[in-house]
């Protein structure tokens, strides 16, 4: 049996009710690893960098195996600069030559950095005007539903590229399942966590790794999908939160992971 585990938090009470967002995560998970998956989720909620939140809500379902679609891993390339100039500079090449608008681009950078409190979700902006599409707030779109195949060698395949943590990990399954959709032109990300300066772009071909794509320090992060401009918004939401996705890779004579 595979279940589908969610996990919010946020410290200040509840996000409906003005808590600021701590973390989230979301795996699909089989029966034998629930117990352990819940209990790392919940300890990241309360030992995170951005604080220990005091509110955690877990939501565990079961998933039917007919349901679920495979979709491939994206492969990686790395690119690094020595500022976010330098950083923001590359996602604005990599999204262009994706066939998103510089003009969107511009706004979409713009939407992060001017963020007063962190969404928990994903805004989604017209890859053409850069107007925004979801009429979902602060909350934006969770993406949801979706892991790998094979964890132990995910992690190998990511280990031998010399990436290892969680971040990554996450990350490149999230973009995957993201940029799969048709309707999804790139996705641009960098992460919440202070620490944490390493961002993406991802288009139909890479996970572009980008080195730095904000300060050291800084609590503003997020993430945006650029989509075409005739995307059913409704459709794309229920394929990203729905849907449920397992990444998968061919690596040669190992098989299917
Ligand atoms: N669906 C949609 N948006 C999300 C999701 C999700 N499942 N998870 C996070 N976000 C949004 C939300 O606005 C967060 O505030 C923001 O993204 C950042 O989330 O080394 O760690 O989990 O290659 O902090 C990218 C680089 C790391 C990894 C991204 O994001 C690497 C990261 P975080
Ligand atoms: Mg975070």
């Amino acid at each position: 049996m595979v279940y589908s585990i969610r996990m919010r938090s946020a410290k200040g009470g509840p996000h409906e009710l003005g808590g600021l967002h701590i973390s989230g995560a979301e795996r699909l998970s089989e029966e034998i690893d629930l117990a352990s998956n819940i209990e790392s989720m919940v300890k990241r909620a309360l030992y995170h960098t951005k604080g220990k939140a005091d509110f955690i809500r877990l939501t565990i379902e079961e998933i039917l195996q007919e349901k679920i679609k495979y979709v491939n891993l994206l492969p990686i390339k790395n690119y690094t600069g020595d500022h976010v100039s330098d950083g923001r500079q590359k996602a604005k090449e990599l999204l262009i030559s994706a066939g998103v608008n510089v003009k969107a681009i511009e706004i979409g950078i713009k939407s992060l950095d001017e963020l007063k409190d962190n969404m928990r979700g994903a805004m989604i902006l017209s890859s053409k005007t850069g107007n925004r599409l979801d009429c979902l707030g602060n909350r934006g779109i969770r993406v949801s539903r979706m892991d790998s195949v094979n964890e132990a060698n995910l992690k190998k395949w990511l280990e031998k590229q010399n990436y290892t943590g969680i971040h990554i990990r996450e990350a490149i399954i999230l973009a995957s399942k993201v940029v799969f959709h048709s309707d999804v032109v790139a996705e641009l990300c960098w992460s919440d966590d202070p620490e944490y300066t390493t961002g993406y772009v991802a288009t139909k071909e890479y996970y572009n790794r980008i080195v730095p794509l904000k300060d050291y320090g800084s609590q503003k992060g997020g993430r945006i999908f650029f989509v075409k401009d005739d995307t059913n918004i409704k459709n794309l939401q229920e394929y990203l939160e729905k849907q449920p996705v397992f990444i998968s890779k061919k690596d040669g004579c190992n098989g299917l992971f």
